[in-house]
C-alpha cells in the first residue's frame, strides 16, 4: 500500500466500518459486497496490507493466495452449490477501486454476461 490511511477493508477488519461478515480466520475475511453483482458476491480480504493487488500478493506470499481460492471454495460450497467465479481486478483501469489486495467470489444467476 502505498497511502499510510487505512483501506476501507481494514477499517472493516477493524470494525470500524460495519459489513455483513460470512467467513473469517487469522489471515483473510469475507464479507458480502455493498453493491452485489450477482446473488451471490462475496469479497475475501487477506488482512495484511502489504498487497496492492493481486500480482503483488502471489509473487510475495502464494500461499496466502492459495488460501483465498479455498475460502472462495468453501463459501461457494455454501451458498452457491460449489460452482464460481473468482475476480480479482488488477488496477484503476481494469476496475479495481480498493488498492488492498481482494477476490471477488460470484455465484448463482451468472448465466447471462458470463466471459468466454
Ligand atoms: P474493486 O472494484 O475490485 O476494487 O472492488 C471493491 C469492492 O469493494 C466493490 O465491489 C465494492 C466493495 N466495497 C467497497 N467499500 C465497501 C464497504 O464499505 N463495504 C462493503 N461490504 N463492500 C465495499
Amino acid at each position: 500500500m502505498t497511502s499510510t490511511e487505512p483501506s476501507v477493508f481494514t477499517r472493516i477488519i477493524r470494525r470500524e466500518i460495519p459489513a455483513d461478515v460470512v467467513y473469517e480466520d487469522d489471515s483473510v475475511i469475507a464479507f458480502n459486497d455493498i453493491a452485489p453483482q450477482a446473488p451471490v458476491h462475496v469479497v475475501i480480504v487477506p488482512k495484511t496490507e502489504a498487497y496492492r493487488d493481486v500480482v503483488e500478493l502471489a509473487a510475495a506470499d502464494s500461499a496466502l493466495l492459495a488460501h483465498v481460492v479455498e475460502v472462495a471454495k468453501q463459501i461457494a460450497d455454501q451458498r452457491t452449490g460449489g460452482e464460481f467465479r473468482l475476480i480479482f481486478n488488477n488496477g484503476e483501469a481494469a476496475g479495481q477501486t480498493v488498492f488492498h489486495v481482494h477476490a471477488h467470489v460470484l455465484g448463482g444467476g451468472l448465466a447471462e454476461g458470463t466471459l468466454g
